[in-house]
This record gives structure tokens, sequence and C-alpha cells, in this order.
């Protein structure tokens, strides 16, 4: 049988290779979509990470194609409905990436609550602000977390240890599923009003894109913080910055944009804005793990057996 040829997009950690040996595979990262377009119909697999648009064009040109692996969680770069409409399987590794946006998620809750960056860069200037920097502490606090999945449910254990209140809500899970998650279920505008430090872990979908407009944000308590470590988009920016001015929020901290990278915008400047490069799935453990399960995931798709991680 001549191997399987696999096309690698986006990058992907060498711990792959192992598990692909047996397969051809040519790593085409950075490669444009119209070339992508040109070449797809040579590849029983495709591997990206969430550079690469995998459209319903692509798809329609990819006449061999059986798997897409998305190395990591969200499929919110995939048309999941051409996808299955044209017999191609789509899987992720919904687990590999978890701890790390979970521990980025509390880098971002304490550079917050003691403003970390700006003191940083104070002293980079020659300053000592310690009077200036008076935070506050996560202890007595209450996290509120919308999406109560992997990765929502590592952050509530790591809030339950630094001493914070953790309400939880998802649509998917029931209250005492919550509840074995360890934080108390709540329906989302109560968990608007009680937070005071308001954490997204949830997908960007249709359902969910602007899900935090001013509405949302009125609803909040006066001084209230955001993290989003999720998906740009799901936060609407323009009413996230007009929160920020009023004094509504106190200060959010975003990993994610609604386009990437948003160079420097009005939002990323904004002194009561932390910003990072989308780094919540970049760790060295979380990069491998992500590598190897994708392989291992898109492998067994190719030989027909079961799939841990079947998308849709
Ligand atoms: C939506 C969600 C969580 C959510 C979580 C998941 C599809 N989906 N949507 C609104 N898995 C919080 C608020």
């Amino acid at each position: 049988m001549p191997p399987f040829n696999i096309l690698i997009t986006d990058g992907l950690d060498a711990s792959a290779q192992a598990v692909l040996d047996s397969c051809a595979v040519d790593d085409r990262t950075g490669i444009s979509a119209d070339e992508l377009a040109s070449i797809i119909a040579d590849y029983d697999a495709l591997i990206v990470r969430g550079r690469t648009k995998v459209t319903a064009s692509l798809l329609g040109a990819a006449t061999k194609l059986k798997v897409v692996g998305r190395a990591g969680v969200g499929v919110d770069n995939i048309d999941l409905a051409a996808a299955k409409s044209r017999g191609v399987t789509i899987v992720n590794a919904p687990v590999s990436t978890t701890l790390a946006v979970a521990e980025l998620t509390f880098g971002l809750l304490l550079a917050l609550a003691r403003e970390l960056p700006r003191a940083d860069a104070s002293m980079k200037q020659g300053q000592w602000l310690k009077k200036e920097l008076e935070g506050a502490e996560l202890y007595g606090k209450t996290l509120g977390i919308l999406g109560m999945g992997h990765i929502g449910t590592e952050v509530a254990r790591r809030a339950r240890a630094f001493g914070m209140g953790v309400l939880g809500y998802d649509p998917l899970l029931s209250p005492e599923e919550i509840r074995g998650r360890t934080a108390e279920p709540v329906d989302r505008d109560e968990l608007l009003a009680r937070s005071d430090f308001i954490s997204l872990h949830l997908p960007l979908t249709s359902e969910t894109r602007g899900l935090l407009d001013s509405d949302q944000f009125a609803k909040m308590k006066d001084g209230a913080r955001i993290v989003c470590a999720a998906r740009g988009g799901i936060i609407d920016e323009p009413s996230l910055l007009a929160a920020l001015e009023s004094g509504k929020i106190a200060g959010a901290a975003l990993d994610v944009f609604e386009s990437e990278p948003p160079g420097a915008t009005e939002l990323v400047k904004h002194p009561k804005v932390i910003a990072t490069p989308h780094v919540g799935a970049q760790t060295a453990e979380a990069q491998s793990r992500a590598a190897e399960d994708i392989a291992h995931e898109v492998l067994n798709a190719l030989r027909g057996k079961k799939l841990r991680w079947k998308v849709g």
C-alpha cells in the first residue's frame, strides 16, 4: 500500500514525527490560500493549527482528502458544514492545551489584580511607583466562568485554591455537572451581576460571536475585570472599549482579538488593558501534546479506526 500523504500548513511540533513515520509528510507551513488550493488534491490528510482557513472552496478542491486534524482546540477556522457534506472527517486535540490556557488565565488574573505590566514598565523607566501600585487580592473575590468545559474546569480548581468564590455557567451542562466541576451553577445574568472577575472559556460560534456586548457589560458589577484567552470576536471590542472608558469595567486582559494581529489599536493601547499575542496554547508541553495527539487521531481516521475526538 502506498503511504498516506499528509500536509502540514501551520507548523507542528516534532513530537508528531515518530507517530507519522510511515506516512509521506509535507510541511508547507505558511503556504498561501491560493497555493494550498492548488496542491490539496494530492493529500489524504491535512493538519492545521489556527492559521489555515479550511473553507468550503478549499474542501471542494480536496478530492482525496479524508481527514483534517486541528492541533489544538477551537475549530472556528474550519467550515464544519462543508466538511460534513463532503464526507471529510474533522478531528481536534481538545485536552492537549487545557493546562496551558488555564495557567495563562491565572497569569492574566494576577497581572490585572496587581498591574504587573505597568509595574515592570515603570521600573524599566527608572521609576518606583510603589504607592501608586496598590492592587487587589484574588482571595475572597468572586470569579465568574463562562464556559465550564475542560479549561473552565481547571480555572475553577485553581480559583478555589486561591480562596475565590467560583460561579459557573455553561449551556451544555446541567447544574449538577457544573457543581461537580467545583463551581456554583448560576444563570448568565446572575454570573454577570455577582462576579468581580469574569473569564471566558467558550468556543467562537455563530451563537457566541459578540456575546459580551454593551447590554451584557451594563449587567456587570461596577469595576469588574474581564479575562479572555478564548477567541477574538466573543467580546464585542467597541463595547468593551466604551465600558473601559466609562469606568464600568476596571480592566481587561486579552490574549485574543477580533482580527489577529490587531496592531496598536485603541483597545490594545488602553491603559486598563493587558494584551498578549494569542499565547494561550504556546507552551512547549501543550504544543508537544497537541502534535502527538492529533497525529495519532489523524492516523486512526486514515486507517478507519475508532476516533476519540471527532468534531461535529
Ligand atoms: C455560551 C457558552 C458558554 C458555550 C459553551 C459552549 C457551545 N458553547 N457555548 C454562552 N461549549 C457561556 C455562555
